[in-house]
């Protein structure tokens, strides 16, 4: 496609501009007024788990400051706002009783973002399971999907109305293959033979929820997962195989349970014997008619086929490629790729770019409060150039949240990669918008329009 019609190419009316968080990244006082503990704030207190044995007992100190947070967002002139609610603050065993000061917490949240303009888009789960029941095996146990059913529920007759956009489950893929394959997150399982399984619940869980949804709910509702465009590393064989083998765990087994009720062949080849046969009704759960679908967007990986469990692929760093400080490629070709290849296999569901940022060093605060920080604008001018360009391809994208609104507790990561537009000084709590924040601010006023401007560097 020529240049001169992408760069022409506008975003269309009422595109979504937020930021977005999570709640245990950014909360902090997991256990206050009556909420029950999550599976993280166990993994983080279990020592060697966590960088530099960081919590997320303060973090952001946002279940305190979320007042100034909402003026913080509409003073960058944000339209939306991502965030998640912790289902251990609401339902403190995970199921039966409610505590009212949990879900107060996040009515008085919500009504604030709609004083100030600010459209919420509520996720239910970003990673933070109830202790109590990862106790009665948690992803593993089939239960849960109906426990996920109830807990929607609680907010859907609390919320709906007042958010108008939910999500279900937050990068199931992270879920399983973090959490129950490669151990680093939580609940922190080292299996094969678990993870089919924990995703296939997740996947029941989300299409319980969205079921639920469709019972008391009068909006929208959706799933939220993360893609990564795999790139054969030479034109190989063995490498085009590794590329369809690691496509299909990542990129296609979620999207192609929820929207077409079945699960890739190639996991079957991965998996081996840990791959169990599920039975037809258990699809019929989790194909359920969704109102959009997110993406989150990193980097892509060149691929390659390698001895590794159980994938047989490995990522092939690039010599002449940019990093960002988490050690992933700057490739914003990428989302183009992976946002006509999902409009050409899903049919053109109305999408969200859900998560989109980078972790950089930041230099410290300058005279004037200053935090230049040059690399993630030029990340961000680049993605949403590769979002306008997705646009002009015919693809329905609605709107697009950077990550983060905030620095924040980067999971096992700890406090050691800030990926926020705004800085956090962790001693003082002391917010300050980087140069990115007040770059993104002018491209939410102008709708893009200042996309084109030069950068200011
Ligand atoms: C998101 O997940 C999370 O939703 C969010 O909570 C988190 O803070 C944010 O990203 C930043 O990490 O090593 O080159 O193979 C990110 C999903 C999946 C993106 C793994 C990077 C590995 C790239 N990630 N992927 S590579």
């Amino acid at each position: 496609m020529p240049n001169s019609a992408t760069a022409s190419a506008r975003f269309p009316d009422g595109f979504l501009w937020g930021a977005a968080t999570a709640a245990h990244q950014i909360e902090g006082s997991p256990l206050a007024d009556g909420a029950g503990p999550s599976i993280w704030t166990r993994f983080a207190h279990t020592p060697g788990m966590i960088v530099n044995g960081d919590t997320g007992d303060i973090a952001c100190d946002h279940y305190h400051r979320w007042k100034q947070d909402v003026a913080l967002m509409r003073e960058l002139g944000l339209k939306a706002y991502r965030f998640s609610t912790s289902w251990s603050r609401i339902l403190p065993e995970g199921t039966g009783r409610v505590n009212q000061a949990g879900l107060d917490f996040y009515s008085r949240l919500v009504d604030e973002l709609l004083e100030n303009g600010i459209e919420p888009l509520l996720t239910l789960y970003h990673w933070d399971l109830p202790a109590a029941l990862d106790d009665r095996g948690g992803w593993l146990n089939r239960d849960i999907a109906q426990w996920f059913a109830e807990y929607g529920d609680v907010l859907y007759r609390a919320l709906d109305g007042r958010v108008k956009k939910w999500v279900t489950l937050n990068e199931p893929w992270v879920v399983t293959d973090g959490g129950y394959l490669h151990g680093a997150l939580a609940p922190g399982h080292r299996s094969k033979y678990e993870t089919p399984i924990a995703t296939h619940n997740l996947m029941r869980a989300h299409g319980a929820a969205v079921q639920a949804y469709r019972a008391t709910g009068k909006h929208e509702i959706g799933l939220v997962v993360n893609i990564e465009p795999k790139y054969p590393a030479s034109d190989s064989a063995d490498d085009a195989a590794a590329v369809k083998r690691a496509h299909a765990y990542m990129n296609e087994q979620y999207l192609d349970a929820a929207l077409l009720g079945r699960y890739p062949p190639e996991l079957k080849d991965i998996f081996g014997d840990a791959w169990p046969q599920w039975p037809q009704e258990d699809f019929d759960l989790i194909r359920q008619k969704l109102d959009f679908i997110g993406i989150n967007y990193y980097t892509r990986s060149v691929t390659k086929a390698a001895q590794s469990y159980p994938l047989d692929a490995a990522v092939v760093k690039q010599p002449l490629g940019t990093y960002t400080e988490t050690g992933w490629e700057v490739f914003p070709q990428g989302l183009v790729d992976l946002l006509v290849w999902a409009k050409d296999r899903y049919g053109n569901i109305p999408t969200y770019i859900t998560e989109n940022g980078a972790a950089f060093f930041d230099p410290p605060v300058a005279e004037g409060g200053r935090i230049r920080d040059p690399l993630r604008i030029d990340y961000l001018q680049k993605h949403l150039g590769a979002i306008r360009q997705a646009i002009a391809a015919g693809c329905d994208i609605r709107g697009y949240m950077v990550w983060s609104l905030l620095d924040n507790m980067e999971w096992s990561l700890g406090y050691s990669k800030r990926f926020g537009i705004v800085h956090v000084n962790y001693g003082t709590q002391e917010r300050t918008p980087k140069d990115s924040a007040h770059y993104y601010s002018k491209i939410v006023a102008s709708n893009g329009a200042s996309l084109g401007e030069p950068l200011p560097y």
